[in-house]
């Protein structure tokens, strides 16, 4: 394959020029933190912040860093109506003083934090949606279906810096080249495999999962022996990014499904900027996401920080999974 750039391949797929122009700066953003985060022991900048996000998690120190690194970068862009991000309560107007744009975006700036002390990967995650207007943005405005997302974009800071991005003609693969500094393109149109014999879950929450989980990872781990007739291995890497490019790589099913552990939660990860993003990055390249109940990209969206149950990867596999739900109410009870 030719070396080609992001912003090369985006004008070869003849993307709309304000659009492409985003996601270049997107990508200039993840390339501001993978050099922050790979820097980060000597920066000073590892460990806990010593307060709590609206989500009610203990906020690493690089969790604001990288949000502040987006937030900055892309207000000068004159491409932004306003920013919404899982470390912020409500979303981010852009100042009064700086050209506004057609755009919004929604991130988690640095996904899968809790590792980034112990060098695992984490990762940027970002969805791109239109903006109804230009300026008095509210947080409703970021409340759009993961179906009327215009892009999506996650960054993976691990061996390589490997970004993955869709605008709906297919997900495409880029690797952080260093002399260059350049993401260049390494997979076209990834194809994920439509069958897999490998699970991503966190076993240590099994007491508090639905039955249609229950039934299905017992089924899994009964091997060959079992119902599905076929030895499954399990990863847990509590890195939906590091998780999700594996997943891209060979094939997989990623969940977090929705469970009893907390009733008043849907679910551990948010719709907005998590689900939807990778769930469009997914689809793109022949994959499904869904809750288990119902495709997550189809969900009215009430709130910026809405969590959802999280079920997808190779669409032969999700189907199975998704077999086990259909006796079931999403609550878990029966139908
Ligand atoms: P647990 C990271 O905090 C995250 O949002 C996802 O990246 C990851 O898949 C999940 O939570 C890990 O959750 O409960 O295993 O720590």
């Amino acid at each position: 394959m030719s070396a080609i750039t992001l912003a090369d391949f985006l004008a070869k797929q003849n993307t709309e020029t304000q659009l492409a122009r985003l996601l270049v700066e997107v990508a200039e953003s993840c390339k501001i933190i993978a050099d922050t985060v790979q820097r980060g022991p000597f920066l000073g900048v590892m460990g806990q912040a010593g307060n709590t996000n609206v989500q009610g998690e203990e906020q690493k120190k690089l969790d604001i860093i990288t949000n502040d690194i987006l937030i900055e970068h892309m207000q000068d862009t004159g491409l932004l109506a306003g920013m919404a991000s899982e470390e912020m309560d409500h979303h981010y107007a852009i100042p009064a003083d700086k050209d506004k744009g057609d755009f919004l975006l929604v991130f988690d700036p640095l996904d899968g934090s809790s590792n980034v002390d112990v060098n695992i990967a984490v990762g940027t995650i970002v969805s791109v949606l239109a903006a109804p207007k230009k300026d008095s943005i509210a947080d409703e405005d970021f409340l759009q279906k993961g179906s009327e997302q215009l892009a999506a974009v996650y960054c993976t800071y691990g061996a390589s810096t490997i970004l993955l991005f869709t605008t709906g003609q297919g997900s495409h693969e880029f690797v952080l080249e260093k002399d260059s500094n350049e993401f260049m393109l390494m997979v076209e149109n990834i194809q994920l495999p439509a069958d897999t014999k490998e699970f991503a879950i966190n076993a240590s929450n099994q007491r508090h999962w639905q039955a249609p989980v229950k039934n299905y990872i017992a089924d899994c781990i009964a091997g060959e022996e079992g119902p599905l007739h076929k030895n499954y291995n399990m990863r847990w890497v509590a890195s939906m990014v590091a998780e999700l490019y594996r997943v891209m790589c060979r094939g997989g099913i990623f969940m977090y499904p929705r469970d009893h552990k907390d009733l008043s939660k849907v679910g551990k990860l948010r719709l907005l900027y998590e689900a939807n993003p990778m769930g469009f990055i997914i689809e793109q390249s022949g994959g499904v996401a869904s809750t288990g109940y119902k495709r997550i990209m189809d969900i009215q969206p009430e709130g910026l920080h809405q969590r959802v149950g999280v079920i997808m990867g190779s669409k032969n596999e999700v189907a199975t999974a998704l077999s086990y739900h259909q006796n079931f109410n999403e609550d878990g009870s029966t139908k």
